[in-house]
């Protein structure tokens, strides 16, 4: 029975008998051969896989590095929990805040943040402050209101966000019964990549090379400065100032690996491949990694050993992207 990351990696992670344990049961997420995007991109069949960290408790993988910081907060005698998110972030936070009887504060920005996740947030009885402005905007205002009221942080700049986070690394080595080659996954606030590769770092061994995605219009390790109005159909990672931001550079370049970007409309494009020829629904940040993968196969980057795409989020969360295209309508043939 799966009881939860905590449970399952104990002895790697920073806990003691003393920890309360918060869980919603979260990890263990299947790890899906995609055989129709191998041949998309010019591989045999079980070369390529997908992480399905949609299928955690809140619907993203958050609830890894949420179950942590929230037991850890429980531990500390903390009184309750803020963050600023795009809204997976506030999903987790205000799911695990709930069955740890903490207040839970979220800030989010006012435009933009898919209407699964607000739904979540208030589901589970958080205290929602919308930011006028962008996800940047609200973690600046987070900072400091958490500093007034002495709650906990639970960002990523929060280290137990990422300890929790890179047991999915754990994970993928365990079910493919060795690292793969490559890993492929979207760049936001950039917790995400710096936790992959602690995880791998900790495995030792051979270590895959991290291929990381941000938008094009929200792509500040790609451009190498901050991006003041960040643009992109993925609001999950619509980023300007990334918290991570050195902890991604070293995983970018201690992995030979890189960080790009890709654009909406490769995006969109990888989100309905997906949807559509694997029968994986995610949400649009999350297809960047795919788009990455397929960029990489346009452009002739050699593609070779097996290839990990990390599907960070569910696309039930953002029920209204798939309202804006065009379907088939039932015809006899
Ligand atoms: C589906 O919830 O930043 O690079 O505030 O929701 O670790 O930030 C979400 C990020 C990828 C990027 N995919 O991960 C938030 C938030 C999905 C996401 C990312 C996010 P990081």
């Amino acid at each position: 029975m799966n009881k939860g990351v905590i449970a399952r990696y104990r002895g790697r992670l920073p806990v003691s008998d003393k920890t309360p344990v918060v869980t919603l049961c979260e990890g263990s997420t299947p790890l899906l051969r995609a055989d129709l995007l191998a041949a998309a991109v010019g591989l045999r069949e079980g070369s390529v896989y997908l992480k399905l960290e949609g299928m955690n408790p809140t619907g993203s993988f958050k609830d890894r590095g949420m179950t942590l910081a929230v037991s850890k907060a429980l531990e500390e005698g903390s009184q309750g929990v803020v963050c600023a998110s795009t809204g997976n972030t506030a999903a987790s936070a205000a799911a695990y805040a709930a069955r740890a009887g903490l207040r839970c504060i979220i800030f989010i920005p006012k435009a933009g943040v898919a209407v699964g996740k607000i739904a979540q947030a208030l589901m589970h009885g958080s205290e929602l402050v919308e930011v006028r402005g962008n996800f940047d905007k609200a973690m600046t205002v987070s900072l400091s209101r958490a500093a007034e009221l002495g709650f906990t942080v639970v960002n990523s700049v929060n280290p137990y966000r990422i300890e929790g986070q890179k047991t999915a690394a754990f994970e993928v080595a365990e079910d493919l019964g060795a690292p793969p080659e490559l890993l492929f996954l979207p760049v936001g606030n950039a917790g995400n990549i710096t936790a992959y590769w602690k995880g791998f770092c900790e495995l030792g061994g051979r270590r895959p090379r991290l291929m990381g995605y941000q938008a094009a219009g929200a792509a500040p390790l790609v451009l190498g400065r901050d991006v003041e109005d960040p643009k992109t159909v993925a609001s999950a990672i619509r980023i300007g100032k990334p918290l991570s931001r050195a902890g991604a550079l070293a995983a970018r370049d201690q992995s030979a690996g890189l960080i790009d970007s890709v654009t909406d409309a490769e995006i969109i494009a990888a989100y309905r491949l997906l949807a559509k020829a694997e029968g994986v629904f995610c949400e649009p940040a999350s297809a960047a990694s795919v788009a990455g993968l397929l960029k990489c196969r346009r452009e002739k980057v050699p593609l070779s050993g097996r290839i990990v795409c990390v599907l960070t989020g569910h696309g039930l969360k953002d029920p209204q992207t798939p309202m804006r295209f065009k379907y088939r309508p039932f015809k006899e043939r």
